[in-house]
């Protein structure tokens, strides 16, 4: 197999830089009053403008013959169909059974999965129903109204996200809250909030074996049995989501409150499985539902749609366009809504877990760039910050937008001020402003002369920054859905251009490897000389000072 960076789609990508350089957004959109039509596209309500970006028509087929090259068709078959495609962990990828309809057929190991995902769903369905309309109650008889999950990375950060992103349809009584960090901080600032009686602990853990979680659980069980006076609350105030029905049975988690999912689930892909617990308690288990078809319509648009047509696709390999051939090193999330504040940190996990990898299918060290950084803000705070530096700085920084048409919250100009924002922030990244601009503006407020040139400098804007706005009738749970699997594959299809596995997690697995390793020295009270002479003063700096 030729090298990457060698094959004739990439070297005509590569070739096509020229053509692009030589010309501006502006100039492209002054001499075709169509670019809009021609890069964007439509998917039930969810509209993705892509034409703010460094492409012409020509960018776009090229990067479609990537996509064909890397034989993105066969991977996607590959992945829909339970085929174990994580290959260093021998597992299947299929999170998007977890969205299949009930009748749909997937198997793993000869074994359809549909059926389980389904049973499980039905137990979530009864479960939660039971918990909003109470005829599931507290040990002392009270209602359960606040929802604590605990969990870490992708047992804690897709339904955090979620609960946030959909407040709007919660249930009026009840809380979502999650804890997720080792530092006690966490834990004891939320347990401070609660009151026991009403207070139900969601243990969410793939594993059951993660250190922050398991000392978080533990702290909350003792918490609890201390204020309820006796270990039988446990029963009705603990609920666990896990693959590992052994370990929760022995933490005390009533059989009747463990949820069941599969090793073929990613915990950064996990949200649709019962990790989506907290989401179904705070949300209804029909708002869930709603959720999870959102998540089937962008799987089917995903694998039937053309490429040219395909969001996923575009989105990907405009990412690929800028990390590979433009040198972009990070991407901007910019969510002009508020109920999105947490996308940013969700979409962080999801892209740069999967496709932060330097070794590819085949074990080979790669010699190109794989997965930027992503990072980002809402709007508009983030206009009061960090925009300084996507206008004016020296990087290259590409931007997805993110709004709605409706608001949930219709108050005065709030929205349409919002919004204004919005659009014109991606134009002005678009369109810069130049010298003949600046000048006129400064004249304008009364500038000449050296007083004048001697401000311009500071003045320009270079635009030509890309931008890609996706614009939303609603954040409703349908379309919140949508735009987590709209992030999935795009994650995908990078992980199939760049030849790597998108579904283990080495460098995750490595952190927990080292979590244990320190803990006997800094408990054991002794000075310790086994590290290296920075490793070996801190921890003797702590000991020394009473830790
Ligand atoms: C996700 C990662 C990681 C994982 C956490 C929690 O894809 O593997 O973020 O979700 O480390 O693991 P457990 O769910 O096993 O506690």
């Amino acid at each position: 197999m030729p090298k990457l960076t060698d094959t004739p789609a990439w070297r005509a990508l590569k070739a096509h830089l020229t053509t692009v350089r030589a010309q501006t957004m502006r100039e492209m959109f002054r001499a075709d009053p169509a670019r809009f039509d021609k890069f964007s596209l439509q998917l039930g309500g969810l509209l993705l403008d892509y034409s703010k970006n460094l492409i012409t028509g020509e960018t776009r087929t090229l990067l479609l013959d990537l996509a064909r090259q890397s034989k993105l068709d066969v991977w996607m078959a590959r992945m829909f169909s339970g085929e174990k495609i994580n290959t260093s962990e021998h597992r299947s990828v299929l999170h998007t059974a977890l969205r299949a309809p009930r009748d749909a057929e997937i198997f793993v190991d000869g074994k359809n999965v549909v059926p389980d995902v389904h049973r499980v769903r039905d137990h979530m369905r009864s479960y939660t129903d039971a918990i909003r309309n109470g005829r599931l109650r507290g040990h002392t008889g009270k209602l359960l109204r606040d929802v604590v999950n605990i969990g870490i990375g992708g047992s804690a950060l897709g339904p955090l996200m979620a609960c946030e992103a959909l407040k709007p349809y919660g249930h009026p009584e009840m809380r979502a809250h999650f804890v997720s960090n080792v530092d006690a901080a966490d834990i004891a600032e939320t347990l401070k909030q609660l009151d026991p009686e009403t207070t139900l602990f969601i243990v969410s853990s793939k594993t059951f074996t993660t250190q922050e979680t398991l000392a978080n659980a533990h702290t909350a069980r003792a918490w609890l049995v201390q204020h309820l006076g006796t270990e039988a609350a446990v029963a009705n105030h603990f609920a666990a989501v896990s693959t590992n029905i052994t370990a929760t049975s022995e933490f005390g988690i009533n059989h009747e409150h463990v949820f069941e999912f599969w090793d073929w689930v990613g915990g950064r892909y996990s949200l649709w499985s019962a990790i989506g617990l907290p989401i179904a308690l705070y949300l209804g288990m029909d708002n869930f539902e709603q959720m999870l078809a959102g998540g089937h319509a962008m799987d089917k648009h995903f694998r039937e749609a053309p490429l040219e047509c395909n969001m996923p696709v575009m989105l990907g390999m405009l990412g690929v366009w800028y990390a590979n051939f433009l040198d972009a090193g990070t991407h901007a999330i910019l969510p002009y809504d508020q109920y999105l504040h947490r996308f940013p940190a969700y979409l962080q996990q999801l892209e740069m877990e999967s496709n932060g990898k330097r070794a590819d299918r085949e074990g080979n060290t790669v010699d190109y760039a794989t997965q930027v950084v992503i990072w980002g803000e809402p709007g508009t705070n983030g206009q009061h910050s960090f925009y300084q530096l996507i206008h004016q700085g020296t990087r290259l920084v590409p931007a997805d937008f993110f709004a709605p048409i409706n608001s949930h919250n219709p108050i005065g100009a709030h929205h349409a001020m919002l919004l204004s924002n919005c659009f014109a922030q991606t134009e002005a990244l678009m369109l810069g402003k130049t010298a003949d601009e600046a000048r006129a503006e400064l004249e304008a407020q009364g500038l000449r002369g050296a007083e004048l040139e001697a401000l311009l400098p500071y003045k320009l804007f270079p635009g030509n920054h890309p931008t890609n706005t996706l614009l939303y009738e609603r954040l409703d749970p349908h379309m919140l859905g949508m735009l987590i699997a709209l992030y999935e594959h795009k994650t995908f299809a990078q992980g199939v251009v760049w030849n790597i596995n998108s579904f283990d997690q080495w460098g995750v697995e490595f952190g927990k490897q080292l979590a244990g390793k320190l803990l006997p020295e800094l408990q054991g009270g002794h000075p310790v000389t086994s590290h290296d002479s920075s490793t070996n003063a801190l921890i003797n700096r702590c000991l020394s000072q009473g830790l």
